[in-house]
């Protein structure tokens, strides 16, 4: 059977080759049979092969596209003249791409959720990267303001599109205050401020003037310097972009804060934060972390989850912007990834990958990719199981029609 087959397909691409040569110079008609053959004897890359594309995703530029349709977006904001340690992000799409060459669409499937999320049903795509202004961070968040609500606007290519029907987007960054466009046009797209699961060794809810800011000129409430990476949750406070008091939260902090005292975590819960510390997790474990979590945001309310790399320990993963020593490992971050899959997630960065700091192994950009492939895996997985209860009720409201 398996070799009949190969006989007839060595038959098929024999004569499809001597229809080539036989008119070397002219335009070839393939056939939908001849294109069938290429795509299998050519179509599928290895992981080594190939043109770097997040896990061998098909690329769109999608901001040059606007019909292109998609589920699931992966978008490079390679931006970094927002950082106030290491710069280096810039070069974090690319880094993390390559990192995610062993996710072939062929060898993805996730055994602890049970899905494929490169062979399910959502149209996952590489939507390239935002060109953003490197001289210019006024023009810069322009940009990428500009570019996410109308990624956002994107239709959904299939019927189980997420949350309201909507596709989605993830960002490989880029400094961490790409999250504040991505939080802007989120706002827009569903009409109301988001709730954000924010895994990070630093708050990021600092004000501006924080920083050493004499020559800033307080009544410049837009001062360009006050788009910065660290004060990136306190401007999407001022704006009404998070979600409701308590319901936005910090996961595996362990920063130095301000001055002498704990103003800056006072600040912070008046903001509207919950804080889980980076050394809660030996004295409460993963699960514990999972049910604060949980418990915090539910499953119903539209989430955005903002994950900054340097959340890992530096030792684990050395390529970031602010490294802080004693962090949570790569597997416990993962592992808090999936157990709090049943979140309903609109909207994902992995940001602060500096990879001019990484070693050879790359291990912080592999650890990205992982951690795109986990959230990409609950986002298609809850996709799968709400669809399944769509055509559930359908079948149930004919079914009594019948009656
Ligand atoms: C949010 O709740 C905390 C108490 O959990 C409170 O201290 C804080 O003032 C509240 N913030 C706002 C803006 O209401
Ligand atoms: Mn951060």
């Amino acid at each position: 059977m398996h070799l009949n087959n190969l006989a007839v397909k060595a038959a098929g691409c024999l004569a499809f080759l001597e229809t080539v040569h036989g008119h070397a110079n002219h335009k070839r008609d393939a056939s939908p049979e001849d294109i069938r053959v290429l795509n299998e004897k050519w179509g599928t890359d290895w992981p080594f092969s190939g043109i770097s594309t997040f896990a061998h995703l098909p690329h769109f530029k999608c901001l040059v596209e606007p019909d292109k349709s998609f589920d699931i977006g992966i978008i490079g904001a390679p931006f970094d003249t927002a950082v106030s340690y290491r710069t280096g992000a810039r070069f974090g799409p690319r880094a993390i791409r390559s990192s995610a060459a062993r996710q072939t669409s062929f060898r993805s499937f996730n055994p602890r959720a049970g899905i494929n999320p490169y062979k399910s049903w959502a149209d996952i795509v590489d939507c390239g990267d935002i060109p953003i202004a490197p001289f210019d961070n006024k023009l810069a968040l322009k940009q990428m303001s500009e570019a996410y609500v109308e990624l956002g606007r994107r239709a959904p290519t299939s019927k189980a599109a997420g949350y309201q029907g909507m596709s989605k987007l993830i960002t490989l960054g880029g400094d961490h205050s790409v999250a504040l466009p991505a939080l802007r046009a989120l706002k827009e797209r569903y009409g109301q401020p988001i709730s954000v699961l924010h895994f990070d060794a630093h708050l990021d809810t600092w004000h501006p003037a924080k920083y050493p800011s004499a020559w800033v000129d307080a009544s410049e409430t837009d001062a360009q310097s006050f788009f910065n990476h660290g004060s990136v949750f306190w401007l999407a406070g001022t704006e009404g972009l998070l979600g409701p008091n308590g319901t936005n939260v910090h996961a595996g902090l362990r920063t130095r804060l301000s001055g002498t005292d704990w103003t800056d975590l006072e600040e912070d819960t008046e903001q509207g934060w919950h804080r889980i510390a980076a050394d809660d997790i030996d004295d409460i474990g993963v699960a514990k972390v999972i049910e604060i979590i949980m418990t915090k945001l539910g499953t119903e309310r539209p989430v955005y989850l903002s994950l900054d790399i340097d959340v890992i320990d530096p030792g684990m993963a050395p390529a970031t912007g602010t490294p802080e020593p004693g962090g949570w490992t790569t597997r416990e971050v993962i592992r808090i990834l999936r157990g709090i899959e049943g979140l309903n997630l609109v909207g994902a960065d992995i940001v602060e990958v500096s990879p001019p700091y990484d070693d050879a192994g790359e291990s912080t950009s592999l650890a990205a990719a992982q951690i795109v492939y986990e959230i990409l895996t609950s986002m298609v997985k809850r996709g799968h199981r709400e669809e399944q209860e769509r055509l559930k009720l359908a079948a149930e409201e004919s079914a009594k029609d019948e009656l």
